[in-house]
């Protein structure tokens, strides 16, 4: 990390620190979380996975929106980012039914607002993606809010046009990763305003941290799906009957080794690029 930066913030699995009053340095960890626990066992190269896969859509989403993405490090692990007036709302987009999306579906036949057709099973994929923006809550989980609820935190006019470049960028997306073999179930998507007043996309993108992210083969609706990249780790936690309060078991070597190969393998499939060479030269995935 460079001398002089300042910590700004803390996620659970990535830190932020400012490097002057225009640029924020973003740093992806390798830690994981499962059932929303931290573990004591680190996942090696995971925080170098989701910042080469941010930055390959960044650099390949440009026509959908502009990004806070400035240089991605050496390090394949940080990159630096302009600091932007970030907007309070999480720009959720689904295309199958999933997590709370399937629960709001279940208790009331809608998600958001978006009146969905009747029978539909747990992670079935949706006529349409929809947009299915929720608050960002201090602690305990974000809130599902509706059109109305939206509006009145970034007004319509900003909704109107972070609704469109989430809904574009998640098609563009689950797209590209379904012709892989990943489906993108829901995806998470943060943005922010520059001082030209421009909607900028921020934070990682369509990585598995702020994704759904199921195997295509092996698909089947009616229950839920494994996860692509967290399933061995979830399975090994679950096995050992741990109820899933903080602080979770470590990890065998097996589990975290299984877990790593997954997490290389989701990148290699949707970058095309060996990781080796995103190691050698993490510029490689904004060719
Ligand atoms: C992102 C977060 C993390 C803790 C603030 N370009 C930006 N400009 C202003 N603020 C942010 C960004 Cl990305 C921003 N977060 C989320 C990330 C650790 C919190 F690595 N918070």
């Amino acid at each position: 990390m460079p001398e002089a930066t300042l910590h700004v913030g803390s996620g659970k699995v990535r830190e932020l620190y400012a490097l002057d009053d225009e640029r924020l340095l973003l740093v992806a960890s390798d830690r994981i979380s499962t059932f929303d626990v931290v573990l004591p066992t680190e996942i090696p190269d995971k925080g170098r996975v989701l910042t080469g896969l941010s930055g390959f859509w960044f650099a390949r989403a440009g026509d959908i929106c502009a990004n806070h993405l400035i240089e991605l490090r050496p390090d394949g692990r940080s990159t630096v980012c302009r600091k932007l007036e970030m907007l309070p709302l999480e720009c959720v987009v689904r295309g199958y039914l999933a997590g709370s999306g399937w629960k709001d579906y279940k208790a009331t036949g809608s998600v958001c607002g978006h009146a969905l057709p009747e029978g539909l099973l747990e992670s079935a994929e949706l006529p349409e993606p929809i947009f299915t923006p929720s608050t960002k809550a201090t602690s305990g989980h974000d809130e599902n809010i509706d059109r109305a609820a939206a509006a009145e935190l970034i007004g319509s006019e900003r909704l109107a046009e972070v609704e469109r470049a989430s809904i574009e960028l998640y098609r563009f997306a689950a797209e590209h990763a379904r012709s892989r073999g990943i489906l993108i179930a829901d995806t998470k998507f943060e943005f922010g305003i520059d001082a030209t007043d421009t909607l900028v996309l921020a934070d990682e993108v369509l990585t598995p941290d702020s994704s759904r992210f199921w195997p295509a083969d092996g698909y089947r609706p009616g229950g839920s799906q494994p996860s692509y990249d967290k399933q061995f780790a979830r399975d090994y936690c679950e096995s050992l009957g741990w109820d899933k309060t903080a602080p979770g078991p470590e990890l065998t070597d097996d589990v975290v080794e299984g877990t790593r190969a997954r997490y290389v393998e989701a990148f290699e499939r949707l970058t095309g690029i060996a990781f080796d060479e995103y190691i050698a030269d993490p510029t490689v995935v904004l060719r």
